[in-house]
């Protein structure tokens, strides 16, 4: 199956994040990516399909945020990765603030999204990497692709970022997808945890359905989005599904929510799907609490595969880096089979 990968995307290198109260080394590291790319085979590189798509997605202003904040920061006298620690109050009014501290805050919702050197650089190539699937997937003889993206994108809302995501890979492809005609859209989010930024994207979005398979956000990151109750709001109503699991969670209790999922993304007159994988539902994800062994992957990706829809997947989160490559080509594998055999196998 055709597989992207853009190298630019490894100047993104924060060394540290606040968790549970402490500093500690940063999780979403360059070398995720160096062993997917080991893993998986040859990649072809990311093209440079410009600003347009993203900023189809994104707030403007964000835009310029993230492309100038690590030198707003440097130039404040601050040494290392800019991260906020301030945040406004959902609800609170519009102020134009220039102080870069208020400027973190006013664009994340949380501390554990540092902006480094190359942050905007690999984001923007992240994107690419995304929209270079898209348009390669017709290469593709079963009309499937896989963008090894990095940063990951599904906690990136309009005009925020957060845990660990900058700009929304996958809502950016659905978005581009949508209008290239090539809809009814769905977006199918099997990472860990839920996918907030792109459930806030198109939740008031009739045209895009969003569903996402989670830990339950009552005891797992992102806390505030992702319960079961959140349906989408105005002309979108019904074109969110949120299925969160509790921790300890493995396959047995994962196929009925996919099901589910496979179900509705039928309902919606699916001709397009995205796929937001993170593989830390992995039993030895270091921050997450899913139990999936290595052929729980090639499960998952057999039964996405089987839903026989051209398909962009777009990487997400996944932290166990020593298993992560050999996670992500095993879910990969049944891609490269023709729909009708994954079918009849699964
Ligand atoms: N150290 C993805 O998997 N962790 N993001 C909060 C901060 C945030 C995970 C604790 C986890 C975000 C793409
Ligand atoms: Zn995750």
């Amino acid at each position: 199956m055709i597989a992207v990968f853009d190298p630019r995307q490894l100047a993104h290198a924060p060394e540290r994040e606040m968790h549970n109260g402490g500093w500690a080394t940063y999780n979403e590291t360059p070398a995720r990516a160096e062993t997917i790319l080991a893993a998986i085979g040859p990649t072809r590189p990311a093209r440079d399909l410009g600003m347009a798509p993203i900023a189809a997605v994104h707030d403007p202003a964000y835009l310029d945020f993230l492309a100038v904040a690590h030198r707003d920061w440097v130039a404040a006298g601050r040494e290392g990765d800019a991260v906020g620690y301030t945040w406004p109050v959902v609800g609170r009014r519009p102020l134009d603030l220039r102080r870069i501290d208020a400027r973190l805050g006013r664009y994340s919702y949380d501390a554990g999204t540092p902006i480094s050197a190359g942050t905007w650089t690999a984001a923007y190539w992240s994107a690419q990497t995304a929209l270079t699937a898209l348009d390669d997937m017709a290469a593709d003889p079963h009309g499937r692709a896989f963008a090894l993206c990095r940063p990951p994108g599904h906690h990136a809302g309009r005009d925020y970022m957060g845990g660990y995501c900058y700009l929304n890979n996958a809502a950016i492809v659905a978005a581009e997808a949508r209008a290239r005609g090539l809809g009814p859209v769905s977006v199918l989010d099997v990472d860990y945890h839920h996918g907030n930024g792109t459930q806030d994207i198109f939740l008031d979005d009739p045209d895009v359905l969003t569903v996402s398979i989670h830990a339950d956000p009552s005891t797992d990151y992102p806390f505030f989005w992702g319960h079961a109750d959140e349906r989408g709001e105005g002309a979108g109503l019904g074109a969110t599904l949120n299925l969160p699991l509790p921790r300890g969670s493995g396959w047995s209790e994962y196929e009925p929510a996919l099901d589910l999922a496979a179900a509705a993304i039928a309902a919606h007159g699916t001709r397009f799907l995205v796929v937001s994988f993170g593989a830390d539902t992995f039993v030895g994800d270091p921050i997450s609490y899913f139990t999936f062994a290595r052929g729980d992957f090639g499960r998952l990706g057999r039964r996405i595969a089987a839903l026989d829809l051209p398909t962009v997947i777009v990487m997400e989160g996944g932290y166990a880096t020593s298993e992560l490559g050999h996670n992500v080509a095993a879910f990969l594998v049944p891609f490269a089979d023709p729909p009708a055999a994954t079918a009849s196998r699964s």
